[in-house]
Order: C-alpha cells, then sequence, then structure tokens
C-alpha cells in the first residue's frame, strides 16, 4: 500500500480566529477522513489553542501542529501545499520545492464567497514566473463550479441526533448555566465590535419576544457589559432587562461552539468559518461579514444574500436582507431595529424551514476537504 500523502498547511493569523479555524478545520479532516499526513504550520498556535481547548477528535500522529515563525521553514517539502489565504510560503520553502523531483501539488486556497466570478477562477493554474512550479487556485464556494465547504463526514446525522435527543439539555449542564427560558427566543452572538449592538439589545429587551441571548467572550464582550451597566462574569448567572435574558459564557472550543449554533434558533454569526458552521447548524442566521476596503465586503454579502434567498418568498427576502443591511451598515449613522427586527422575527418560520432545505440542499455536495483530495489526486496522476 502506499504510504499516506504528506500535506503541509500554512497559515498566517491575520486577525481574530477564522484563518486558524478554517486550516484546523482542513486539517482534521484530511487527516481523519483521508489519511493523509498533515502539518499545519501557524504563526499563532495560541489562537489554535483556543479553538481546540479539550477537543480529542482527531487522530494523533497525523496532525503536526507546527509554530511558524517569518522565514523559518521546514527542511523538507510536502508532496500537497496550501498557502491558506495567500500566506506565501517561505521562500527556502519554495526553492525546496521547485528542486524536489516531483513537485508538490501548490494550492492557494481562497476566500469563501458567493461572488459568481469565482466560478470562472476555481482551479486555474498560475504558473511561477521564475520557477518550474505551478499554483492552483482553489475557492470555496455553493456549487459544483467551485470546491464546496468544509463538512465533516456525518454532521448533519450528528446535528439531527443532538437535537433529536437530550442534547441541548446536556450542553447548559456541561457549560454549567440555567436551561434558557422555554419559551424564548434562543440566540447565540458572535460579532465584531459595533456601535449598532446597544440598540439591538435595547430593541430585545423592550420588545414583544421573550428573548434569551447566549454571547461567548470576545470582541463584544465589553459593550454587552457596557450596555447592561454590570460586570458579568462569563457563564455565570445571565442577567435580565425586561424581555432579554442575556447569558454570557466562556469562548467555546470550536466543537461545543457547534452544539450552540445546532441548539439556538437564530445565530449571530461573522467571518467565514462560523457563517458556514450556522449554514450546517440549519437554523436561520445573520451574517456580520468581515470588512474590507471600500465596502467591497458589501457586494459580497449581497452576492450572499441573492443566492441564499432563491427560494424564499418576497417578504421574507425582504425581512432578510434589511436586517443584514441594519447589521452590515453602509454609513456611519447607527440603525435602530424598530422595523428590521420584528420583521425578521416574523419571518423566522419561514427562514427555519429554509435553513433546514438549506443545509441538506449544501450537503449533498463534495465537501472541501474531499474536492481538495480529488484534485490533488488528479494532478498527480
Ligand atoms: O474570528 P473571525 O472574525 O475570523 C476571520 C478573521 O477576521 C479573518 O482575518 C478573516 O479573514 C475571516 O474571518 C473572514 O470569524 P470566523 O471566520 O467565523 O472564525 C471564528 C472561529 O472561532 C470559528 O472557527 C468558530 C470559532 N469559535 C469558537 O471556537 N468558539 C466560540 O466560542 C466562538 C464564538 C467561535
Amino acid at each position: 500500500m502506499a504510504a499516506p500523502l504528506t500535506w503541509d498547511i500554512f497559515c498566517k493569523v491575520v486577525d481574530n480566529f477564522g484563518d486558524a479555524g478554517v486550516c484546523w478545520r482542513l486539517a482534521r479532516q484530511l487527516a481523519n477522513e483521508h489519511g493523509f499526513h498533515v502539518r499545519l504550520w501557524i504563526d499563532k498556535p495560541d489562537v489554535l489553542s483556543a479553538l481546540r481547548s479539550g477537543e480529542t477528535t482527531y487522530a494523533p500522529g497525523s496532525i503536526a501542529i507546527q509554530p511558524w515563525h517569518a522565514e523559518d521553514a521546514p527542511e523538507d517539502c510536502a508532496e500537497v501545499v496550501i498557502e491558506a489565504f495567500g500566506a506565501p510560503v517561505p521562500a527556502s520553502y519554495l526553492a525546496a520545492m521547485a528542486r524536489s523531483t516531483r513537485p508538490p501539488v501548490w494550492i492557494n486556497l481562497e476566500y469563501l464567497s458567493a461572488e459568481t466570478w469565482v466560478e470562472g477562477c476555481h482551479a486555474l493554474p498560475s504558473p511561477h514566473p521564475r520557477l518550474p512550479l505551478t499554483q492552483w487556485f482553489f475557492y470555496p464556494g455553493f456549487n459544483a463550479r467551485t470546491g464546496g465547504l468544509l463538512r465533516e463526514v456525518g454532521l448533519l446525522e450528528r446535528r439531527r441526533g443532538f437535537l433529536g435527543t437530550d442534547g441541548p439539555s446536556k450542553l447548559w449542564q456541561d457549560l454549567k448555566i440555567a436551561a434558557p427560558p422555554t419559551n424564548a427566543l434562543k440566540l447565540s452572538l458572535f460579532a465584531y465590535r459595533t456601535d449598532a449592538l446597544p440598540a439591538l439589545l435595547d430593541i430585545w429587551a423592550a420588545g414583544a419576544t421573550p428573548i434569551w441571548c447566549a454571547a461567548p467572550e470576545g470582541l463584544v464582550s465589553q459593550q454587552v457589559r457596557a450596555w447592561a451597566d454590570a460586570p458579568l462574569v462569563a457563564g455565570g448567572k445571565a442577567l435580565q432587562r425586561g424581555q432579554l435574558t442575556l447569558q454570557t459564557l466562556p469562548f467555546l472550543a470550536q466543537t461545543t461552539y457547534d452544539l450552540l449554533l445546532w441548539a439556538c434558533d437564530l445565530n449571530f454569526v461573522r467571518g467565514e468559518d462560523s457563517f458556514v458552521r450556522a449554514q450546517w447548524a440549519g437554523s436561520p442566521f445573520i451574517w456580520q461579514i468581515y470588512r474590507q476596503d471600500e465596502a467591497a465586503h458589501l457586494e459580497k454579502l449581497a452576492a450572499f444574500l441573492e443566492r441564499y434567498a432563491e427560494n424564499l418568498s418576497a417578504m421574507t427576502t425582504a425581512a432578510l436582507c434589511g436586517f443584514h443591511a441594519d447589521w452590515n451598515p453602509a454609513g456611519e449613522s447607527a440603525p435602530v431595529f424598530a422595523q428590521s427586527w420584528p420583521r425578521l422575527v416574523s419571518a423566522l418560520p419561514e427562514l427555519t424551514r429554509h435553513a433546514r432545505d438549506w443545509s441538506e440542499r449544501l450537503s449533498r455536495q463534495t465537501d472541501l476537504a474531499s474536492a481538495l483530495a480529488d484534485f490533488v489526486k488528479s494532478k498527480l496522476k
């Protein structure tokens, strides 16, 4: 039997958790499900530690996590080399790649976007200007003309199992928090700092619907505490303000965060990885997109919403897009949510059905790790 392929993934943490989160998921799947030997080179291993705390669900020995310092490079190059989100491999490593008797399959794994141009760029070659090497663009995406989305084997079955049994109550017990009130709309909140947040918390507290909101520690924690005007211990007793029960949580391990998404009725997510996990959770979600210069992110947001809302009624589409516009404001003034929140709540029954169908439909697509494995095999023939 041939020895398992060796993969080097290079990850540079730009900020926050998404770069590490995506690379870790990919590494884990390539090792666990495809049996490859993976080295994950990461410049900030502590970011990864936060995501993995207490996690034991990967085959020990098949993933090596390697701290990566600037131009430090591994001496030997792997058979497959992935530059995640354009993190360039060190020059000496590139030279080693060029010297190999069989040059590695060299992939630039790009950010996720629902924009249609992605389909034209996915899997295109980019020959190196000087060296005998070719890099391949690999774009995640929402259809078969792209590389697909990261999805572990059996993910949706596990979600169904969790929800079909006492998964949520066990989760609250494990988190050592009181179970949400049974009549409350259960929300999770993961967001970038935004001036829009206090107004939304006000609406939740004063609104007609009882709301339970779980907020893991992060960029908005300070704002949440300032709004509550209370110290709020992460994972401590929930705070009651009018109709809102606010439950702070510690930053969770990635695998536990999934369970929180599964257990909630509506998830506020951001960036890339939590955005994808919310889709696998099969519940409605609100996406706070990572801001880019010249408001490029708003086009990306619109492209996704257009794709996602394809089979929704006009009213629900308007509610979904209206709320996203308020949560991702183009201008400086903070939105008030007085209209967009109640409209979103009215749209939740249809959005809930839609979210379930969407996740089932997407799950019929080849997942990103398998698509990468197939692509690599086709290049090694
Ligand atoms: O953290 P993010 O904002 O990450 C990024 C980065 O900003 C990056 O530079 C940018 O390029 C990219 O977004 C688009 O959001 P994201 O992608 O959702 O990553 C968050 C990760 O943190 C994800 O793997 C889920 C995980 N997570 C936990 O493990 N525990 C938690 O409690 C929470 C709230 C999240």
